[in-house]
């Protein structure tokens, strides 16, 4: 296969932190020497009490740990505000770009952000928070996001921040899991001029079984729409927060102290609580911030991702303000007012970096070039992409149109488990493959291996393990430690399984081919098929329902749900319809099943699993495609005439 290459631009390279016989040398120790390298890179931080021990891990089950830093203390809240204030007070630490264009953006300081920060965190506190308590986060992208995670930190109390586009049923079922005590939320969100109604949500959240740990529910007051204000559980942010002490003494936590929990689907089940403890993860993430982005002192830097995710968490939050950057907060979407908002808000803000979606970049590639070449974009000088694999014509656009040819990018492999980047280019040191995350950054060692677990060496295809840990590794899943172990240390005994396929090169990049397990990645999005599942058969009409994942041209990956109803229950597009609606009721708009079939059976085998290979195959296939000779093996089918009837629905639509 011939690979395009982009080298490394001389000019880039310059002036960068890191060049190739840097990240060569780098690496090396890093991995021969993990106690030296990662002592030294934890210096980068503010500690109450100087870790003296760094790593202390091992994937093997009978000795299984993931401690760093152990001795250490320190408090995130004071590594990304306190810290700065000396020598940054006046520097933006956020500026926040309104959803609607005509209101006026905000820049807020670091001096201003620490006030802020310690105000909230003392109502908190006064709202009897404590050490350990779980809060629940459920907010637009506006600066309070940011400040509520932080003054979570400041009281060591474990923020648990739900995506605005969850419904109530997710909420409830977060909320049940970790038990929090306190819910931030704000009367509406506003995206692309429509407003979302967080606080019904929050209310319609509560009254689901499971609830009652909440004691208080916090509101912003944002679009000043009418909300129900429920006394006295409910109360207004302005209220309890302004009158506020703009001081607040820091928790002194340790390194393996939790940090923050945020939830992620995975291949069965509900959705699994991720816990980041303090120490490890804010090493690592402002570690990673600054080398893969490249960050310099002046740079305005923008993550378009959302708070809700992990994105959010470690590149627009800890990362960036433990490193004193200046980070761009947006409010809106890609297309409102027009499908040129993104490089404008570059244009306005002058933003020097840019990391977002894949799923974005293929919608607005769709609008072709005049919508970007309107606008100047002179100051970019970095772009990044995160969420899912990047299509190499999408890549190409994004670097001869976005970025002028001029942009080097950095297509950053990571996962909410990871809690940061562990794949990707640096942009001073890495020649870039457009479709390849290329090289891993330091400390880590990804392994292929096949489906016995055998390491493959060499050009290879295989799944992603990594062979050792490094700091910003999860530690558990809340509440379950067996779910965890047994999710990602058992497959493939002694690594960590990813979940990802991936392909390495002769040059020895690394290519993430996609899931390889009942996880869909729908625009960047990460959807349990079981989750959309057993939202359809929650239905009291459905008798059973399978879901795949099949390509989808701006998505990547789309919801296709095959769906069996109960005897005398007859199909029709209203119930169809219905269905659709009650998905989105049950987990959230963004698991809207993109296809619906009715399913008169489901392939089984004879022990009753579903063959999902089969279903994956019809959903994929054109017509051509779905001869049965295309199919794949039947043979251990408990009904094979069930196949003959669901490609023939297939082909008639
Ligand atoms: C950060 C984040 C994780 C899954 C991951 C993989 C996919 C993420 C990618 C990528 C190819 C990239 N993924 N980045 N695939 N290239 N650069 O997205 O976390 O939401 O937990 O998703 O996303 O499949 O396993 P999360």
């Amino acid at each position: 296969m011939t690979q395009a290459v982009y080298p490394v631009r001389a000019q880039f390279a310059q002036r960068a932190r890191i060049d190739r016989a840097e990240y060569e040398r780098l690496y090396a120790q890093s991995v021969a020497q993990p106690d030296t390298f990662w002592g030294a890179v934890a210096q980068r931080l503010e500690w109450m009490t100087p870790p003296t021990q760094v790593k202390d891990t091992s994937f093997a089950l009978a000795d299984f740990r993931i401690r760093w830093y152990a001795d250490g203390e320190l408090n995130a809240s004071v590594n990304c505000l306190d810290r700065h204030l000396a020598a940054r007070g006046d520097k933006t630490a956020l500026i926040f770009e309104p959803d609607d264009p005509a209101q006026p953006a905000q820049r807020i300081s670091y001096r201003e952000l620490h006030a802020r920060v310690c105000q909230l965190a003392n109502a908190m506190r006064q709202l009897g928070v404590r050490k350990g308590d779980r809060v629940t986060i459920y907010l637009p992208m506006i600066p309070e996001a940011a400040i509520a995670m932080l003054a979570c930190a400041r009281i060591g109390a474990i923020h648990m921040v739900v995506f605005g586009g969850f419904s109530a049923h997710s909420i409830a079922d977060r909320v049940a899991d970790c038990g929090s005590k306190l819910i931030i939320t704000a009367d509406q969100g506003l995206r692309g001029g429509k407003p979302v109604a967080l606080k019904a949500n929050v209310d319609a959240a509560l009254k689901l079984p499971g609830t009652n740990s909440v004691e208080t529910v916090l509101v912003v007051r944002h679009t000043h729409a009418a909300v129900d204000m429920q006394m006295p559980r409910d109360r207004w942010y302005d209220a309890v927060v302004d009158s506020q002490p703009t001081q607040c003494e820091p928790e002194r936590m340790n390194a393996e102290d939790p940090l923050f929990i945020l939830y992620t689907s995975g291949s069965t089940g509900k959705p699994k609580g991720v816990l980041h403890t303090t120490g490890g993860y804010l090493v690592y993430v402002s570690y990673t911030h600054e080398a893969v982005f490249d960050l310099r002192e002046d740079d305005v830097y923008w993550c378009t991702a959302d708070v809700g995710w992990i994105t959010g968490h470690s590149y627009i939050v800890y990362g960036p303000l433990a490193n004193g950057a200046t980070a761009l907060m947006f409010e809106g979407v890609p297309n409102y007012p027009d499908v040129s908002r993104f490089w404008q808000v570059i244009d306005k803000h002058a933003v020097t970096i840019f990391y977002t979606a894949p799923t974005a970049i293929r919608a607005l590639m769709r609008e072709g070039d005049e919508p970007v070449q309107r606008t100047s974009r002179k100051s970019l000088r970095l772009l990044g992409t995160v969420g899912e694999p990047i299509n190499p014509e999408a890549w190409r656009w994004y670097h001869e149109v976005v970025g002028d040819a001029r942009c080097p990018i950095v297509d950053t492999w990571w996962q909410t488990e990871t809690g940061g980047i562990l794949i990707a280019p640096l942009p001073g040191a890495t020649d870039l493959k457009p479709g390849s995350a290329t090289r891993p950054v330091f400390g880590v060692l990804p392994a292929l291996v096949d489906a016995s677990g055998q390491v493959l060496e060499g050009e290879a295809e295989g799944n992603l393990v990594l062979l050792d840990s490094w700091p910003g590794q999860m530690r558990t899943v809340y509440g379950d430690h067996q779910r965890f172990i047994d999710t990602y240390f058992k497959t493939y005994p002694g690594t960590y399984f990813t979940g990802d396929g991936c392909r390495r090169d002769s040059d020895g990049d690394y290519w993430i081919t996609g899931r390889v397990d009942d996880v869909i990645n729908v625009s960047g999005h990460r959807i349990g098929t079981a989750e959309v599942e057993s939202a359809l058969v929650s239905h009291p009409k459905v008798a059973e329902a399978a879901v795949v994942g099949f390509p989808h041209d701006l998505k990547g990956q789309g919801i296709y749900a095959y769906v069996t109803l109960i005897a005398g229950e007859a199909p029709s597009d209203e119930l169809r319809a219905e269905l659709v609606r009650h998905v989105r009721a049950e987990i959230g708009p963004i698991a809207t099943p993109d296809h619906l079939q009715w399913a008169p059976g489901l392939p089984k085998t004879r022990s009753g699993k579903i063959m999902r290979r089969i279903l994956r195959k019809i959903a994929e296939a054109g017509s051509s495609q779905l001869a049965p000779d295309r199919l794949g093996d039947t043979s251990t089918l408990a009904d094979p005439s069930v196949v003959d009837a669901l490609v023939k629905e297939r082909l008639a639509k």
